[in-house]
């Protein structure tokens, strides 16, 4: 009867196992860095965007592309296929109801020609790129196994050189499979449950649960890149900044993989195009005398300022000079929690932003360039300083906006929906500080990313949790000793274990939606509270990490009822009286729960999908967007640092 569910499960730890069998015995840090593939004077890059063929394995126990080997041969030659946009996820592209819901392995394929100055030079190294494959991916190259990867939000990559170089000019098979079930130790977690009472369900049936409150959308979410590096290349860089009396200091560290006797030479570039620092060697620092320093946006009239850092690596070989270039965007600041504060350029900032989600119609969680534009644009017109990628990492090119356009970031983790026991246990955590060191390496450089989350509403009253969050909270930091960590907590502070670890006191709740709902009076009580509370115990500065109500667009209750819109605008204002209390004090920011509406998993709680956003999924105003951004100029214009007459 549990074949079918259990095969799912079984096919999962197939490849986690091994993945794992290949990571243990390995030192601390991953090995080898993750830098955005960029086109350079010695890198080239194809994006392999598109449509590619897709099969889903509805067979029961999911298994037959295993069986049958789909990865061999063209996938078409294994029965029906369908056109696949990628990115997109791909539950909401067709009309199949089975589509939608399908927890098991997909499989995704294209032919590509690989440009022939690639295959005909041995001293070009061809990477395949895979920038979010959700959850699990297993891939190959014309047939053979390249690599495996677990965690559906962070890049990974293969180097396929070999493979391509071996038939020049002729068409490379890529085939990717990928599952999306979530178990106890996957991150998120979740659960496969078997439903094997016959008179209720069908033979091998089986649902996937989950604890968090989004859609588990699947697929290839953001781009596939195919990208060359020369062989001995930059394999990484990594920066860190600071000031000294107005005088900037960019930190870095360079890996060289492949060669061991060369040279490096760094640029230090300002916007103008003049070069404001020079550098040598594989690790150094950058001082630029009378630096413009990286400013969130609202906080100063030029901010978000950026010098390019251009790394230029230079190797003698047998066959003459390579060099490799790659250049990085450097915003040159400082964060720091002090006390009650939480200073960006030793100045306080506090946020006045929102949590969102990789969410809209038709493409789920698929990167889609206009739609984060015109989410940057309404940030910008709400007067948002910053956001929490709740809650999981986003696309790299959001992280990179953020960088131009000021956007501060709480940078989270997939620690979503630890609500298990058995996800406190070992192997997750194991898989916990693993996605910890593939965030910190991707996202290490961006400036705009000035906390780690490690984790979103977990049970961290339960007792195992106390070593869990130490555990995630220190490796994160030794990673990263610059920047301070935290994880979103909505129990009480004197049952939290979790709590004395972190930096900043992030806290979730819902009063008068989850309880006391229709009580709008409780709100502002209820709310002050839990600051004092949280406070007296910590001694840490807080933050308002959620709170919301739903809001169908177009209802409408005056007195205000659940899911019109004037409840919702009631909830908010109501907490923004208790937040006026205490953020002269000791709260240090507010981001309200949700940017936009999203789609959830079915439940009588919810009208397809949570519509706790001040924007609706398609991005239009409702009444509080309005009211928020009243708020966010108005707070705006209080915490400047600089004179200037903000107009919004
Ligand atoms: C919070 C969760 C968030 C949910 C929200 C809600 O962190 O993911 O969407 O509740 O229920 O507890 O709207």
């Amino acid at each position: 009867m549990q074949v079918a569910g259990a095969m799912v499960g079984a096919l999962w730890v197939t490849g986690a196992a091994a993945l794992w069998a290949a990571l243990c015995g390995r030192a601390l840090a991953l090995e080898g860095g993750m830098l955005y593939p960029q086109e350079t004077p010695s890198r080239e890059r194809k994006d392999l965007n598109g449509l590619w063929d897709f099969r889903a394995d509805f067979s029961e126990d999911r298994n037959q592309g295993f069986r049958e080997r789909w990865y061999q041969r063209p996938l078409r030659e294994s029965g029906p296929v369908l056109d696949m946009p990628v990115p997109s996820s791909f539950n909401d592209v067709g009309q199949d109801r089975k589509l939608y819901s399908f927890i098991g392995w997909v499989w995704y394929e294209r032919q590509v020609l690989v440009p022939r100055s690639w295959t005909q030079d041995p001293g070009t190294r061809v990477m395949l790129r895979i920038s979010s494959a959700h959850y699990y991916a297993i891939v190959w190259v014309n047939g053979v196994h390249v690599t495996e990867h677990e965690g559906g939000h962070l890049p990974f990559e293969a180097d396929i050189s070999k493979l391509v170089q071996f038939s020049p000019g002729e068409l490379n098979r890529i085939t990717i499979a990928i599952n999306n079930t979530l178990t106890p130790h996957t991150l998120p977690p979740g659960i496969i449950e078997h439903m094997t009472d016959s008179s209720r369900y069908p033979k091998y049936y089986f649902v996937q649960k989950t604890n968090f409150d989004f859609f588990n959308y699947a697929g290839l979410h953001r781009s596939v890149f195919l990208y060359t590096t020369p062989v001995s290349y930059i394999d990484d860089v990594t920066v860190t900044t600071d000031v000294d009396q107005g005088t900037g200091l960019v930190n870095y560290e360079i890996v060289v993989k492949s060669n061991e006797n060369f040279e490096l030479e760094l640029l230090l570039w300002d916007k103008e195009g003049r070069v404001v620092a020079k550098g040598m060697g594989a690790r150094g620092q950058l001082a630029v005398p009378s630096a413009q320093l990286w400013w969130p946006y609202l906080m100063h009239e030029q901010p978000a300022y950026l010098y390019t850092l251009e790394v230029t690596l230079v190797v003698q070989t047998g066959a003459g000079i390579v060099s490799d270039v790659y250049t990085l965007p450097v915003g040159i600041r400082t964060v720091e929690v002090v006390h009650n504060q939480f200073l960006i350029n030793g100045k306080p900032f506090y946020f006045h932003g929102v949590n969102k989600h990789e969410d809209a119609d038709i493409r789920g969680k698929g990167f889609d360039w206009a739609l984060v534009m015109k989410d940057f644009n309404l940030l910008r017109w709400l007067g948002a300083n910053s956001f929490r990628t709740s809650h999981y990492p986003y696309a790299e090119e959001v992280m990179q906006l953020c960088d131009r356009y000021g956007i501060v970031v709480i940078d989270e983790c997939p620690g979503v929906g630890i609500v298990l026991p058995e996800s406190f246990k070992n192997i997750s955590l194991q898989h916990h500080l693993e996605v910890m060191e593939e965030l910190v390496r991707r996202d290490k450089n961006h400036p705009s990313v000035v906390m780690w989350s490690v984790a979103n509403e977990p049970v961290s009253w339960l007792a195992p949790a106390a070593y869990y969050f130490k555990t995630v909270i220190g490796h994160t930091k030794a990673l990263d000793p610059t920047r301070p960590v935290t994880f979103v907590s909505n129990s009480r502070p004197e049952v939290d274990r979790g709590a004395p670890y972190v930096d900043v006191i992030c806290i979730n709740n819902y009063y008068s939606w989850y309880h006391d709902y229709g009580h709008l009076e409780v709100i502002q009580l209820q709310v002050n509270a839990a600051f004092e509370n949280w406070y007296k115990l910590y001694q840490k500065p807080i933050i308002q990490s959620e709170y919301g109500a739903d809001n169908i667009p177009g209802f409408h209750q005056d007195p205000p009822l659940m899911f019109s819109e004037e409840y919702q605008k009631f909830v908010l204002q109501q907490y923004h009286f208790a937040l006026d209390q205490k953020r002269k004090d000791y709260v240090i920011g507010e981001l309200i729960w949700n940017f936009a509406d999203f789609m959830t998993d079915q439940s009588p709680r919810r009208v397809i999908g949570n519509k706790k956003g001040i924007f609706t999924r398609q991005r239009q105003p409702k009444g509080s967007a309005f009211l928020l951004r009243e708020r966010y100029w108005k707070i705006a214009n209080e915490t400047i640092c600089w004179q200037i007459k903000l107009t919004g």
